[in-house]
């Protein structure tokens, strides 16, 4: 069999079994289920989407504190996850200010993300990672993420620019803003967790959303670790996607000045 730290390598992710050991998932799970009690009203569970119904405008404030929970810092700040991270090649990890939860209802496809890697977003070192933390089982009913073990070593995809927003350093790209441009040559895996695991990718890795085909909200938290390390990054001065954006942030392949005089000159076309 090979090593765990093997397998990240030559992968781009993995999943560890029964990592919580210090109560930070169910701790963040009692936290949401209060603020959706105080948000949804006392009916709310996040075990049981029967109990109650969510309006769009309730489903938006719940959302927008998810993130804000004490529970996930804690949980971002565990020495578990730090040690995890060193483990896997992270010298200096730090968190990167995007790490975030979602909730995925059933049969809403309007927040999942296509093929895409992380870092084109998140920016952060060329070997930063996301710790993907499920709150229940997840696989292709329930709604997971698809991974293309080993994408992650060709660097940066191509990617296309879909909104017209103006190409400053000062102002973040999104989703919406870009989209990848990659011909599908790798053969997808979706991974299957179990709660309490964790999933472990490069932010170099393609990935995508799964639908979520069951009856119940999945639910998931994200939490986005890079190098200081890493003297690219330290050169560039540590730049995050909240702050600038990937047409002035170099990776390897990527020359970020070249790339933008590109888009700018298409731009003014
Ligand atoms: O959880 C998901 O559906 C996708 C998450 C994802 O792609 C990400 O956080 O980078």
């Amino acid at each position: 069999m090979r090593a765990v730290d093997q397998s990240f390598e030559e992968d781009g992710y993995i999943i560890l079994r029964d990592f919580w050991n210090n109560g930070e998932l169910d701790g963040l799970q009692a936290q949401i289920d209060a603020l959706g009690k105080l948000i949804v009203g006392p009916e709310f569970s996040s075990t049981d989407y029967e109990k109650y119904s969510l309006s769009p405008a309730k489903q938006s404030l719940l959302y927008d504190r998810l993130k804000y929970l004490p529970g996930l810092a804690r949980m971002s700040g565990s020495p578990d996850v730090l040690r995890l991270c060193q483990r896997l090649g992270i010298q200096h990890p730090s968190l990167m200010g995007c790490c975030n939860m979602r909730l995925d209802k059933p049969h809403d496809a309007r927040h999942l993300f296509a093929w895409h890697q992380d870092t084109v977003y998140l920016l952060g070192s060329a070997n930063a990672v996301t710790v993907w933390v499920p709150f229940q089982d997840v696989d292709l009913r329930h709604g997971t993420i698809e991974v293309a073990p080993g994408s992650h070593h060709r660097g940066l995809y191509p990617f296309k620019r879909t909104s017209k927003k103006i190409i400053e350093p000062y102002v973040p790209m999104l989703q919406r803003d870009i989209s990848l441009d990659w011909n599908g040559d790798l053969k997808p895996v979706a991974v299957e967790a179990r709660r309490g695991d964790v999933v472990v990718f490069k932010q170099m890795l393609l990935h995508r959303s799964t639908p979520n085909l069951s009856n119940q909200i999945r639910w998931s938290a994200q939490l986005r670790i890079t190098d200081l390390s890493d003297p690219d990054h330290r050169r560039q001065g540590f730049p995050t996607g909240d702050r600038t954006n990937v047409f002035y942030v170099d990776y390897p392949g990527h020359d970020a000045a070249s790339r933008r005089e590109a888009e700018v000159a298409g731009q003014e076309r």
